[in-house]
């Protein structure tokens, strides 16, 4: 089950869990009505015929897809490229990942901008919106392979915080006042 979580404010290693003392979970209701981020099971044994992801595909147009490896051994320019995952920042398209293998968090800002962060791993897909200011770090076990989606060409460009003059923010934080 995936879980999600407020995060506390200590700088120790990223790749910890961040818990609060105590723990305060938030589930994944919460979570979209707080943040607009959706969540989807995937069955990963049969994913490749139970049509459940070629469903979601079809309805959200994603025609793009590719896979990523993160490890030390597997991404080039590795310590660089995991800095600026776990940079805050935001884009102008969807971040659809689904998650093969392996692990990891991705965090969330919420609408009274504390960190939720969120724990993936095999068979977890998530849409993080828009214009949501955000960031991504490996966990302790320093391995994750996922799909990665996309609407059209794909763009990843991060902008990081300050972005909050770009239409897609504005948009977002609409959102976030008149719910999603
Ligand atoms: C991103 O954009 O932050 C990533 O793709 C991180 C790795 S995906 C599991
Ligand atoms: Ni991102």
């Amino acid at each position: 089950m995936v879980q999600a979580w407020y995060m506390d404010s200590e700088t120790t290693d990223q790749r910890l869990q961040h818990h609060k003392n105590p723990p305060e979970y938030i589930s994944l209701d919460d979570l979209f009505s707080k943040t607009g981020v959706e969540y989807f099971k995937i069955n990963i044994d049969t994913y490749k015929t139970d049509g459940v992801l070629e469903k979601l595909k079809n309805e959200r147009g994603y025609t793009y897809e590719d896979e990523m490896v993160c490890s030390k051994e597997c991404l080039p320019n590795y310590e660089e490229k995991i800095k600026s995952f776990y940079t805050e920042h935001l884009h102008t398209d969807e971040e659809i990942r689904f998650i093969l293998d392996g692990s990891g968090y991705f965090d969330v800002r919420d609408g009274e901008d504390q960190w939720i962060r969120i724990a993936v791993s095999k068979g977890d897909m998530l849409v993080i919106p828009s214009g949501i200011y955000h960031r991504f770090t490996l966990d302790t076990n320093n391995y994750i392979k996922a799909k990665r989606f996309f609407i059209g060409e794909p763009v990843w460009l991060p902008y990081n915080r300050p972005a909050d003059e770009m239409p897609c923010r504005k948009d977002y934080v609409e959102k976030l006042q008149n719910g999603f």
